[in-house]
């Protein structure tokens, strides 16, 4: 017989209407940066309302795996994760070029679900979520690296490194791989393109973040229409994206309007 206790009445008497949040690329590094308090605020300030938060990527700016340093690093941010998902929330963290490595302690330990990519329905729209890495073709150089660095082998090795050797070494490599993003525009025009496939697929959406480019772009692929939505970041733009009544808005982190999709119509009653 179903027990009611299973169910999670919190979510279905939420004061406020329900909103699902969009980040990513927030950068956090570490305790020092005040940014990871925050970025801890904002979560808690929309708490009542939240249903499910994505994480798309490169919210914390160094994670390779568990090591008991880089959960000192964060645990402030990982803490306020699992509050979150104790509540009922759902979070969903998808890995993105800073922050991989994630399972099996940020599943276990925070209670998020973990991907690399995911298919989720906004108010009935298909839609693709991806951090956006790597989709440039002709950056062969990046493609390798990442195939190390995501590899069994790349893991083993740095959980063998003393804590305080692989947060040097990792916060040099993760400024140098900021650098190269910030003067890199092919990357954002290569997640058009990928999007606009997803699109021809039979996507309706498709969310990325890992450009630094926020906004919601219509696309269209061959004769199906889609929603391009990048999530933008937290270090010079401060951008969320919320999808609540049926629309995606882009605001600031603080709350002030920037873009709603107006002009997509509810397909869902
Ligand atoms: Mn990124």
């Amino acid at each position: 017989m179903p027990a009611f206790t299973s169910q999670r009445p919190a979510r279905l008497i939420k004061l406020t209407g329900v909103t699902d949040l969009l980040v990513s690329d927030v950068h956090l590094r570490g305790v020092d940066d005040p940014r990871q308090t925050d970025f801890i605020r904002f979560l808690e300030r929309r708490a009542d309302e939240v249903q499910n938060l994505f994480v798309v990527g490169d919210l914390m700016d160094l994670w390779f795996g568990m090591k008991p340093v880089l959960v000192r690093q964060y645990l402030p941010l990982l803490r306020q994760l699992r509050r979150f998902s104790r509540a009922g929330i759902g979070v969903r963290y998808l890995e993105g070029n800073h922050d991989f490595h994630l399972r099996p302690y940020v599943e276990d330990a925070v209670g998020a679900e973990v991907h690399s990519a995911m298919e989720w329905t906004f108010g009935g729209r298909r839609t693709y979520l991806y951090h956006g890495d790597g989709l440039d073709a002709g950056d062969v150089k990046y493609r390798v690296l990442k195939r190390i660095v995501r590899s069994p082998a790349f893991r083993r090795v740095t959980a063998l490194m003393p804590g305080s050797l692989a947060w040097w070494l990792g916060t040099r490599f993760s400024s140098a791989s900021r650098g190269y993003l910030g003067r890199d525009r092919p990357q954002f025009e290569a997640q058009k393109e990928f999007a606009r496939s997803k699109i021809a697929e039979g996507f309706d959406v498709v969310v990325m973040g890992h450009a630094h480019t926020p906004g919601l772009f219509p696309l269209e692929a061959g004769a199906r229409k889609g929603l391009f939505v990048n999530t933008g970041d937290w270090l010079t733009n401060f951008t969320v994206v919320e999808f609540s009544d049926g629309r995606f808005r882009l605001v600031r982190a603080d709350g002030t309007p920037l873009e709603s999709e107006d002009h997509v119509e509810k397909e869902v009653a």
